[in-house]
């Protein structure tokens, strides 16, 4: 029998639109693909920018710009700084990179409601721990995306390759939550589904992350092109096989018994995306890898595993992101 993907667990029972406001914190790729489909398909959907500079450049350019196929679609949609925030925000789409999370959360701490939704949509591990711990009474919820967007210029995106979205919770007794949230964050073309092993979709997204984002940097390539070179290929696989062995002394042999197979569809369907992490380095910005390789590495070593490779792509591209380190 074929074995059944965590994905597909998901649930995908209908539940009727709701008029929730989403907050969304981060407007580079991801929370910007979600803002302007929320903000076309007519839901009420506020960006929160980091400080009065950026609300200003977000006004110069009228808003964002994402091409998308043949379409443009460009839109000034409601958008505050930190600092005048209006009313305590119930809903939060959270779509920082991983090391700008916290601080950000914090910066906003005192416009949260005490019994918000926090959905942190971002690649890695290890943040959403620390976000429920500084807001015990949040209702913490994770996702995972593989849309494939990169940035343009500084407000204009590109919606390079379709993907898939899915929201869960480690916790039990909110599956009608999580319907409803799903639902309300399903602006066409965006999908987001409900996962019954949020755990495992997500460790699978780290491990593309581990295989994808690192690559791209080290050979300045989109995507796609990792597969074109027999070398670059083999590296790939390098990398997987050493997530195997640690998956394995994890317990979740089962969740990744395809990635090798996972790995090449994720490339080949986001094959003219920029990774968020070559995006990153070509910018300057803190990259995401301590979140991905370096949580993988981790691991590894507090089980003694071996993971050289990841180990060397992990020091490249700390090297590259923070250039006076020797
Ligand atoms: O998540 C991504 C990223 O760039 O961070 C992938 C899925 C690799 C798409 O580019």
């Amino acid at each position: 029998m074929r074995q059944q993907r965590p994905e597909e667990g998901s649930l995908l029972t209908p539940v009727p639109p709701t008029t929730i406001t989403w907050h969304i914190l981060g407007a580079g790729a991801i929370g910007s693909l979600w803002a302007i489909y929320g903000h076309r398909a007519g839901a009420d959907v506020r960006l929160i920018l980091r400080d009065q500079q950026t609300l200003d450049a977000y006004q110069q350019c009228a808003g964002i710009r994402l091409h998308s196929g043949e379409q443009t679609l460009h839109y000034q949609l409601p958008a505050r700084c930190s600092t005048s925030l209006p009313s305590p925000i119930q809903h939060l789409l959270i779509t920082t990179k991983a090391p700008q999370t916290l601080p950000a959360l914090k910066a906003l701490s005192t416009h949260i409601a005490d019994d918000a939704v926090l959905l942190l949509l971002q690649n890695g591990l290890g943040i959403a721990e620390q976000i429920q711990r500084e807001f015990p009474k949040a209702t913490v919820i994770q996702g995972s995306t593989t849309e494939g967007c990169y940035r343009q210029n500084r407000f204009e995106f590109v919606h390079a390759g379709r993907g898939q979205t899915f929201i869960g919770s480690t916790k039990d007794g909110e599956h009608d939550t999580l319907l409803q949230l799903a639902n309300s964050l399903s602006f066409s073309p965006l999908s987001v589904s409900v996962s019954d092993n949020i755990k495992a979709v997500l460790w699978r997204k780290l491990a593309v992350n581990c295989v994808i984002n690192p690559l791209t940097v080290i050979h300045r390539c989109r995507n796609g092109e990792l597969l074109n070179s027999p070398e670059h290929r083999a590296q790939m696989r390098q990398v997987v096989d050493e997530i195997l062995k640690v998956s394995a002394a994890l317990g979740y042999t089962d969740w990744v018994v395809d990635l090798h197979e996972l790995v090449t569809d994720v490339a080949t369907t986001t094959a003219a995306n920029r990774s968020s992490m070559l995006q990153d380095v070509e910018a300057e910005r803190d990259t995401e890898i301590d979140a991905i390789t370096g949580y993988l590495c981790h691991l590894a070593a507090q089980h003694k595993i071996a993971v050289p490779m990841n180990q060397q792509l992990l020091d490249k591209v700390k090297r590259l992101s923070s250039p006076h380190q020797p």
